[in-house]
């Protein structure tokens, strides 16, 4: 029940670090330009070359890493194709988002973004969220690099800064995004996320809260396990609050009420207190969103020195397989009639049970993966390149 939404568990999550023995698998990797060139992974070009993306061209240097795989999803843009499961997730997110708020003058309070390219700088995926410099999310094993400035964003926060910096309090950002990850049946090297941002004024937060003219946001103190030290407890603890009620009520919205999740302590270097929010789902706890009281360092350098405010970010796929009970991450990039007609709704809100044995349909056929393996295993190149260049 989301009665035990607010039920803590002891557990700490990193952000953006893998397993070790994925992390080091980037170390072992030979050099990129000793890869057969038949294999679709290849990495395009070398030191000299010049990749052209969407229009830009960028020149390549010892840091570029994409892969003719990874390029090919690079605009495939799923999250905008009408009637694709993602699709209608984020259609029904948007939906929710602006009816249950609404702004000043009866228009929507979040503005929607989902057109964003997937190139960005470095400093917008890391720095201008506080990631340090030696930071092991920077690895270049872990991310796809198209240069030393340039790489495909590893989440949709690489936006939050520049939003915040032209002003917006309140911004939902949709898109693609890209790590080089294991992949099995919930994990993929592309998948789809979905942020949100709130700010809020003192007049906003403390409205609501008697007497509350007196109250503050800022003071300073030390850091705990609860609070940052420019922030009062007061103004957190409503923040907290906002935020878990917010995500609460949105996966209320999409699941109905008979869902069981939980609230997981977590450490993100852009929000703190930082938490995660799992759902029950098939017998197992399942990590949807990343989520905390923004870092006031980070929106004071935006420009909002007023405000405070909370931030989350959560993967599409991982609703959508929750939702529509689909069993494989990688059934997403099907495009296979008879995975998405069944997606076709005449109401965004309407029931889908995804069926895998739909006309004795078999897994297999659906992912339409090009196949030399064994019947039993996913036929999924991105596994091949990845046991045979053991990176
Ligand atoms: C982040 O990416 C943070 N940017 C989230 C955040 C935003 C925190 C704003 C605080 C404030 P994380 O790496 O945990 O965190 O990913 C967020 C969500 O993306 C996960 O909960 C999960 O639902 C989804 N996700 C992560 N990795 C994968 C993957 N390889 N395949 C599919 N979904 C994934
Ligand atoms: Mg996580």
């Amino acid at each position: 029940m989301v009665g035990s939404a607010f039920r803590r568990v002891a557990h700490v999550c990193v952000y953006l670090v893998r397993k070790a023995s994925s992390v080091s698998r980037g170390h072992q990797h030979p050099a990129l330009g000793s890869r057969p060139a038949a294999s679709g992974f290849t990495a395009q070009g070398a030191p000299g070359g010049v990749l052209e993306l969407l229009g830009q061209s960028y020149p390549q240097d010892d840091y570029s890493n994409l892969s003719r795989k990874v390029l090919s999803s690079v605009g495939r843009n799923l999250h905008n194709q009408q009637y694709h499961p993602l699709w209608l997730i984020k259609e029904r997110v948007k939906e929710h988002f602006y009816k249950q708020y609404v702004g000043r003058f009866g228009t929507p309070l979040f503005s929607v973004f989902d057109n964003f390219s997937p190139v960005v700088t470095t400093w917008q995926n890391f720095d201008s969220l506080l990631i340090p410099a030696d930071h092991p999310s920077r690895k270049k094993g872990d991310n796809y690099y198209l240069n030393q400035t340039y790489m495909l964003r590893a989440h949709t926060s690489a936006h939050q800064w520049d939003l915040l910096h032209a002003g917006l309090d309140a911004f939902l950002v949709v898109g693609d995004v890209y790590r080089r990850d294991q992949i099995d049946s919930q994990h993929y090297p592309v998948f789809h996320q979905l942020e949100g941002v709130r700010l809020f004024s003192k007049h906003e937060l403390f409205a609501g809260v008697k007497d509350g003219e007196s109250l503050q946001f800022f003071e300073q103190s030390s850091r705990s396990a609860h609070k940052q030290e420019t922030h009062t407890m007061e103004a957190v603890k409503l923040v907290e609050f906002d935020l878990k009620q917010t995500l609460t009520r949105l996966v209320t919205h999409l699941f109905g009420d008979d869902l069981d999740i939980r609230w997981v302590d977590c450490y993100f270097p852009f929000t703190h207190p930082s938490f995660e929010m799992e759902i029950h789902f098939h017998g197992e706890w399942l990590e949807v969103l990343g989520c905390g009281v923004m870092e006031q360092q980070l929106v004071n350098s935006a420009g909002a020195q007023d405000r405070i405010g909370w931030a989350f970010g959560l993967g599409l796929e991982r609703l959508a397989m929750i939702l529509y009970d689909i069993p494989d991450i990688r059934l997403f990039w099907s495009e296979d009639e008879r995975f998405l007609k069944q997606f076709r709704v005449s109401d965004i809100s309407q029931k889908v049970t995804f069926q895998v044995h739909h006309h004795s349909t078999s897994m297999q056929e659906l992912l339409l993966f090009p196949s030399s393996a064994s019947a039993n295993t996913f036929p999924n190149p991105w596994t091949h390149h990845a046991q045979q260049h053991s990176y």
